[in-house]
């Protein structure tokens, strides 16, 4: 509706696409109406764009779930409002170019579960994790369950829900949680820095690397290690693999580390 916030902002700048949540007087805390917001743009990501960076406005990246949606549901509305959750946050972890996500302050509940479909995540020095739903009394419903034992062990995500802990940044990096820590205020400016360098890879590798990879991950040793093989064949059968290749034996491309 015309008279409601605009929940999102989309720029694109280049082959990046720099999407914001813009509800920071609620602490960007997700209602249907920015979930579903969410799903439209990763969905319609525009041709040329090659990486997105999400990040929020105000102190903190997302308060999670909001709580004041989250009225009485019967049995069936609470799965599908679940699976809701699971459509939009698969959307963005398998969808056609990889994620950088940028967190700050709360990153909490379906905060968490949204950085955590993402591809990279940056956390500036403020941010906070934490699983409420285990004091809430409720349980995680937008794929938690799956996605942060991958990043943190199965261990660690349920003491998060036991005890309610709250884990600091610097927890948060040595756990697992983010790949990459910065001083507060920096995250855009690494997390866009990162994107520029993730644009520049052959799309076949970033497309291995979301599609692909964390297939592997769910596969038996066998069938990961047949998978790897065939990804890896076609692969390095691309024109452009060729050209990299060749690049690099007549000296024209960068040495490791340059
Ligand atoms: C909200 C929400 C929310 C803030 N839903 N409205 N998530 C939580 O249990 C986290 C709940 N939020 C908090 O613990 C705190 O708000 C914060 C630590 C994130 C930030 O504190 P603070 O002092 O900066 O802000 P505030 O004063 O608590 O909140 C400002 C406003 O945002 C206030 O509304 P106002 O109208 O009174 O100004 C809050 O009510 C509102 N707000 N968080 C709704 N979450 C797929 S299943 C996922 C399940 C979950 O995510 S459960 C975890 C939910």
């Amino acid at each position: 509706m015309a008279d409601q916030p605009k929940l999102l902002n989309v720029e694109q700048q280049d082959d990046l696409l720099l999407i914001q949540l813009t509800r920071p007087q609620k602490r960007n805390a997700i209602n249907d109406t920015l979930l579903l917001s969410l799903e439209a743009v990763f969905s319609t990501i525009p041709d040329g764009v090659k990486c997105v960076v999400l990040y929020a406005e105000g102190q903190h990246f997302s308060a999670g779930l909001d709580l004041s949606e989250l009225q009485e549901r019967d049995v069936i509305e609470g799965l599908h409002h679940s699976r809701m959750w699971h459509r939009v946050l698969d959307r963005i972890q398998f969808g056609t170019v990889p994620v950088v996500a940028v967190l700050k302050g709360a990153c909490v509940g379906g905060g968490l579960e949204i950085a955590a479909a993402c591809h990279i995540r940056v956390a500036e020095q403020t941010t906070f994790y934490a699983l409420p739903e285990g004091q809430r009394g409720i349980f995680v419903g937008g794929g938690a369950s799956v996605r942060l034992p991958k990043l943190i062990g199965m261990a660690r995500m349920a003491d998060m829900m036991f005890t309610g802990r709250v884990i600091s940044a610097d927890e948060g990096i040595w756990m697992g949680l983010s790949q990459y820590l910065v001083l507060e205020e920096q995250g855009l400016k690494k997390g866009i820095e990162l994107a520029k360098k993730i644009a520049l890879n052959a799309p076949m590798t970033n497309y291995a690397l979301m599609h692909v990879l964390p297939r592997i991950a769910d596969s038996t040793q066998s069938e990961g290690l047949l998978l790897e093989s065939l990804m890896a064949t076609i692969a390095q059968s691309s024109p452009e693999a060729k050209q990299r290749l060749r690049d690099f034996l007549e000296g024209r491309a960068k040495k490791v580390g340059e």
